[in-house]
């Protein structure tokens, strides 16, 4: 029985109050608007932005369905929908491109200006919501909430992919892996025989080492306070891995000293402020960038000495690693499918979606790099 047109009654992790388990809960998703698409999920990732949420350190409006990492097929789709249809694999995009706004139009930017990251309004893009749950609305997470086993995102926040990709896998292109990769490549534009260090090794972590490799660097560091992480980062193409622990002096130092005055290119990939200066003090003070990846808790703000830049440093940061959406995500598929890069060191556990507790309590405690739920 077709269930176009009509509400839907699933099963959704609901987070009603902060610093709380995840319930599971039946909901109910309303069918599609005019340009809006619902998904059937089929495989989304834990990434730690999500857990964000659940600490409060992403301000959301409660109870919300997070998630934002994942790969489906579409159930139905709303009026004036062009360019998917139902039964197409999809990736659903945290990140919009609308194609109309002035970011979508600009040659090199892609923070649509549809995106909810921003304003943190926890709707779909016309204000409203698609989910109720005992009778309340439940807000949406950057326009897709993907802890859910049906979702509705704006038809500018999803991309059809190859029918033939396995969406188990093909999810962490929704966020980890396109983040990192694209935050070495695209928004670093990291250069053939350079050095880079990287702090935080978790899956974002390890996409920007993916990514830094296939640019070519020559010199790779990891910078983790967690050694179980160094095993991997080597597999993915670090030449060293360095816990700040270790050293007396501050790490930035000792990056400073191994690396001839400082890597040519340095990423954030933790989200702290004590990282963050660190990422920027240990590139080259002349002909050094350092990228913001990750986002330092609440109110952390950074006060940087003006000569810090002014020797020469470029201080950078972006979304999405710096793609159009709707866009790169069929051909950072299609490069999946060639085989360019495969995403097996990354997943480090699937279990079933009603285990979403647990692959979170594996995400804490620095055990799992990412955790893939199937529906
Ligand atoms: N020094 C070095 N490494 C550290 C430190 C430290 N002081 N503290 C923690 N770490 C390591 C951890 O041991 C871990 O290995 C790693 O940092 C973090 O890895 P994960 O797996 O927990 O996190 P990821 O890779 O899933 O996500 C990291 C982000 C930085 C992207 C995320 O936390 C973040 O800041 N998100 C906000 C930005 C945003 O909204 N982006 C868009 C969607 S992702
Ligand atoms: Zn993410
Ligand atoms: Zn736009």
């Amino acid at each position: 029985m077709s269930t176009e047109g009509k509400v839907i009654k699933c099963k959704a992790a609901v987070l009603w109050e902060l610093n709380k388990p995840f319930s599971i809960e039946e909901v109910e998703v309303a069918p599609p608007k005019a340009h809006e698409v619902r998904v059937k999920m089929v495989a989304v990732g834990i990434c730690h932005t999500d857990n964000h949420v659940v600490t409060g350190t992403i301000v959301l409006p409660l109870p919300v369905i997070p998630g934002h990492e994942s790969a489906g097929i579409v159930e139905s789709i709303g009026e004036g929908v062009t360019t998917v249809k139902p039964g197409d694999k999809v990736i659903p995009l945290f990140t919009p491109q609308c194609g109309k706004c002035r970011i979508c139009k600009h040659p090199e930017s892609n923070f649509c200006l549809k995106n909810d990251l921003g304003k943190l309004r926890g709707t779909m893009q016309d204000g409203t919501t698609r989910f109720t749950c005992k009778g309340k609305p439940v807000h949406h997470f950057l326009g897709i909430s993907t802890f859910s086993q049906y979702t509705v995102v704006d038809e500018n926040a999803v991309a059809k992919i190859d029918a033939a990709a396995p969406l188990e896998k093909v999810c962490l292109i929704g966020c980890g892996f396109s983040t990192g990769y694209g935050s070495a490549v695209k928004i670093a534009k990291v250069t053939q025989g350079s050095s880079c260090a990287v702090f935080g090794l978790g899956g974002v972590g390890l996409s920007v080492i993916m990514g830094c490799k296939a640019a070519g660097a020559a010199r790779i560091i990891g910078v983790d306070i967690n050694k179980n992480k160094f095993a991997k980062a080597k597999e993915l193409g670090a030449t060293e891995c360095i816990d700040p622990q270790d050293h007396k002096k501050p790490i930035h130092e000792v990056i400073n000293e191994m690396a001839d005055g400082g890597v040519d290119f340095s990423f954030e990939v933790v989200g702290l402020r004590d990282t963050l200066m660190s990422a920027l003090l240990c590139c080259h003070e002349a002909c050094g960038t350092s990228v913001v990846v990750g986002v330092a808790p609440g109110s952390d703000t950074l006060s940087v000495n003006p000569l810090v830049l002014l020797t020469g440093r470029t201080w950078t940061g972006g979304i999405f690693g710096g793609y159009k959406s709707k866009d790169s995500v069929p051909k950072l598929v299609a490069d999946f499918m060639a085989k360019k890069y495969s995403f097996d060191a990354l997943i480090s556990h699937v279990m079933p979606f009603e285990k979403i507790n647990e692959g979170f309590d594996l995400l804490r405690s620095g055990k799992s790099i990412r955790t893939v739920l199937t529906f």
